[in-house]
């Protein structure tokens, strides 16, 4: 049993295209779905997209996927950027994928050829907004993994793959689909019986540019974004 981790869509159309194609090629027998699907500028072309695979694909939540689903704005605290954003997404979403997003599981726990059981989270196994970094300290890690029976976790949020050892877990961070960092393509992660942390490179420039003439908020951002991925430090 092969499985693909796509994790952090982020309303990325073009990237969530390209690397659906490629896990058609891989031949995997499930798709686990990280989160974080229509937070950014193209939210309802992904989710229609994502729609037609609702009952084959394995879907967790991420945190962006509660903050559009039920709104949230300065009221929490949130910057004018992220509840501008917020909003203007779940403007553009049917209730039905509201309704859907809504529902999401925090996780879900596969067993894969060759690696056995595998626990799939957005952040970390305790909270979908906290972060597991490529250098996050390992006694910043054993407090949010110590009570995971699964020996590997799979997470994702931080938008920078890695593939790392904390203890006795083995930890993968899938990347991001739609807003990777330190990467020139689409961030994902096939398993079994080996990981493989993948980059499928797809027509950024054609991507921003649609985006350039598009009336998503913070357009700019966006298209900026796919054509130069920061490469801040992690
Ligand atoms: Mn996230």
């Amino acid at each position: 049993m092969r499985v693909a981790a796509i994790y952090d869509i982020h309303a990325n159309y073009s990237a969530l295209k390209v690397v659906l194609e490629e896990v058609r090629k891989a031949n995997v027998v499930q798709v686990v779905v990280g989160g974080d699907l229509a937070w950014g500028p193209e939210p309802r072309q992904v989710m229609d997209l994502l729609m037609d695979y609702k009952d084959e694909f394995l879907f967790i939540k991420g945190n962006v996927d509660r903050e559009v689903a039920y709104r949230y704005g300065k009221e929490k605290g949130l910057g004018d950027f992220t509840a501008e954003l917020n909003h203007w997404c779940a403007d553009q979403l049917t209730e039905e994928q509201l309704k859907f997003l809504k529902s999401l599981p925090e996780k879900t726990i596969l067993s894969v050829d060759g690696l056995g059981e595998i626990l799939f989270v957005h952040g970390s196994p305790r909270s979908d907004e906290e972060a597991i970094r490529i250098n996050t300290p390992d006694n910043e890690i054993q407090p949010m993994i110590e009570s995971v029976p699964e020996s590997i976790i799979v997470c994702g949020h931080t938008h920078i793959q890695f593939d790392r050892t904390v203890g006795d877990k083995r930890i993968i961070n899938a990347g991001s689909v739609g807003l990777q960092s330190q990467a020139n393509g689409a961030c994902w992660a096939l398993s079994g019986p080996d990981v493989d942390l993948k980059v499928t490179t797809y027509n950024t420039k054609e991507a921003s540019e649609r985006i350039r003439n598009s009336n998503a908020p913070c357009k700019e951002d966006f298209a900026d974004h796919y054509l130069n991925p920061p490469y801040e430090s992690p």
